[in-house]
């Protein structure tokens, strides 16, 4: 990792940008293919890379694509592709520079740069941070969603894709058909088994390409796709951490990342073309990745959402102001706790007690500011990986999750108002691709369980076994009924029972 030069202390305020003048950067030879340019991504794998090649020089340059968005790509190709890193904590901030990329670039603007990238023999692994959505698979089956535009777009004219899993086929397809070097694929998502979940859909849509039968056979053989569990809070940049950037720089960066000081990252240690010493950075290769998957997915995400909502829900916009309500920390700890913990086998590593106690001290980083609505948003996606497995697990044990069926009634509450409903006005920046149709479902209910059967039966919001649930159906209906009436104070009273 790259720390800012005694010279670079200059006067706060100054107009001068991060650049190789101030920043001693010698680039790395590029190695690594990473899709999605997003915060997550800068603040996490690429701070694990800087600290691998400063321990260990290699060709682990990284050539990063946005999807489509192109503020990222341009701040920073304006910077000789510099940021920093602000890490965020009551204490203060401290301000790093991980000088680690080789190209940054816009899949939309230049699909076929990317799928050059993806298949040059120099290229040993491609990392993904693209969001649940990024997936193009359906919750219900998690298979492909062949219906899905894009999808279908891809299957049309593969060698100009737009999806990240046509996009990396693309890239596979010409590697098989020209020097058939190995390479590895690593999700760095919030998925369960995020590997497996990879490469299913990796060799779904290659199968339904013309010869697709010798190039799942080609994947089989010659491409890896280990799981890993990523853990960092790291909220979008607002200007308030563009202004701590430019005081601890002494320069302008316009592509500064926030996060938290926490950092962790496990991984199986199955590459097929060699990998970066990331440990040197304090990433961990374990056995065990499902273990901390779910750990992290359950107790961190899963609690995470519904401090969201049920903040969203009281008129707060951040997290840390969301679980400082005293009920909120409540039902937190319950679903923590009482429905997620039984879900699972705490890793032998893990000290359980200092590990939820520190999973709260991360949600009450004030000074981070991490928004409500930003881990509130795209809740149909990421639900089902949160509440679906472990709320089938308590119901076939005769057992009923309340706090997961908070969850889902506080989720609905927020996206799927009944006519009269009244919300406080920052759940209107709750973004969701359900949005409109779980909005449609609500304005035409007339009762909340009309809304729930609609929403979990009807359309299989989180998975359609969770939707014949008749008594979790119930529970949510009637939670969701006493939210509306009497608000999420007395809605996780009546969950706490
Ligand atoms: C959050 C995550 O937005 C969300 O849904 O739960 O982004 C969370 O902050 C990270 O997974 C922490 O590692």
């Amino acid at each position: 990792m790259t720390t800012p030069p005694a010279t670079a202390a200059a006067r706060p305020g100054t107009a001068a940008r991060l650049s190789a003048a101030t920043y001693r950067t010698s680039r790395p030879e590029p190695g690594i293919v990473h899709l999605g340019l997003g915060n997550f991504h800068r603040a996490h794998q690429a701070v694990y890379t800087a600290a691998a090649l400063a321990e260990e020089d290699g060709p682990w340059g990284i050539a990063a694509a946005a999807n489509r968005s192109r503020a990222v790509a341009s701040a920073m190709t304006e910077q000789d592709l510099l940021y920093s890193v602000v890490e965020i904590s009551p204490e203060g901030a401290a301000v790093s520079v991980p000088g680690v990329h080789t190209e940054v670039l816009v899949a939309a603007d230049e699909p076929g740069t990317l799928v050059d990238r993806i298949a040059a023999a120099s290229t040993r692994i491609v990392t993904l941070t693209v969001t649940e959505h990024g997936y193009t698979y359906s919750p219900a089956t998690l298979g492909l969603d062949v219906g899905a535009p894009a999808v279908r777009h891809d299957l049309a004219a593969p060698d100009a894709p737009r999806t990240p899993i046509g996009q990396i086929v693309a890239g596979l397809r010409r590697r098989a058909a020209t020097h058939g070097t190995p390479l590895t694929v690593v999700s760095c998502d919030n998925l369960s088994d995020n590997g497996a979940h990879t490469r299913r859909l990796v060799r779904e849509f290659a199968a339904l390409l013309p010869g697709g039968d010798d190039l799942t056979g080609w994947i089989d053989t010659n491409v890896a796709f280990p799981s890993t569990m990523v853990d960092r809070i790291v909220p979008a940049t607002a200007p308030e951490h563009l202004a701590v950037a430019a005081e601890r720089l002494g320069l302008d960066d316009r592509a500064a990342v926030p996060a938290e000081p926490f950092t962790m990252w496990v991984l199986e240690d199955r590459f097929a073309a060699g990998r970066p010493r990331w440990e040197a950075g304090g990433a961990i290769f374990s056995a065990d990745v499902a273990g901390y998957e779910l750990l992290k997915l359950r107790l961190l995400n899963g609690t995470h959402s519904l401090i969201a909502y049920l903040g969203l829900l009281s008129g707060r916009r951040t997290i840390p102001d969301s679980v400082a309500l005293p009920f909120v920390e409540s039902a937190a700890r319950a679903v923590l706790a009482g429905d997620y913990l039984p879900t699972l086998t705490v890793p032998a590593e893990i000290v359980l007690d200092e590990y939820v106690e520190r999973l709260f001290q991360r949600f009450r980083n004030s000074a981070l500011a991490h928004r409500a609505a930003q881990v509130g948003s795209d809740g149909s996606l990421k639900l089902p990986q949160r509440v679906t497995r472990p709320a089938l697990e308590h119901l076939d044990a005769g057992r009923m999750p309340h706090h997961l069926a908070l969850t889902v009634a506080a989720y609905l509450r927020c996206l799927a108002p009944l006519p009269g409903d009244d919300l406080p006005e920052g759940v209107r920046d709750v973004r969701d691709p359900a949005r409109e149709r779980l909005g449609e479902l609500g304005a035409r209910a007339s009762t909340s369980r009309e809304l729930v059967e609609a929403a979990l039966l009807g359309e299989g919001l989180f998975g359609s076994e969770l939707g014949h649930r008749t008594p979790f159906l119930d529970r949510t209906a009637a939670l969701l009924d006493v939210l509306r009436r009497h608000g999420p104070e007395t809605a996780a009273a009546e969950a706490a029972g």
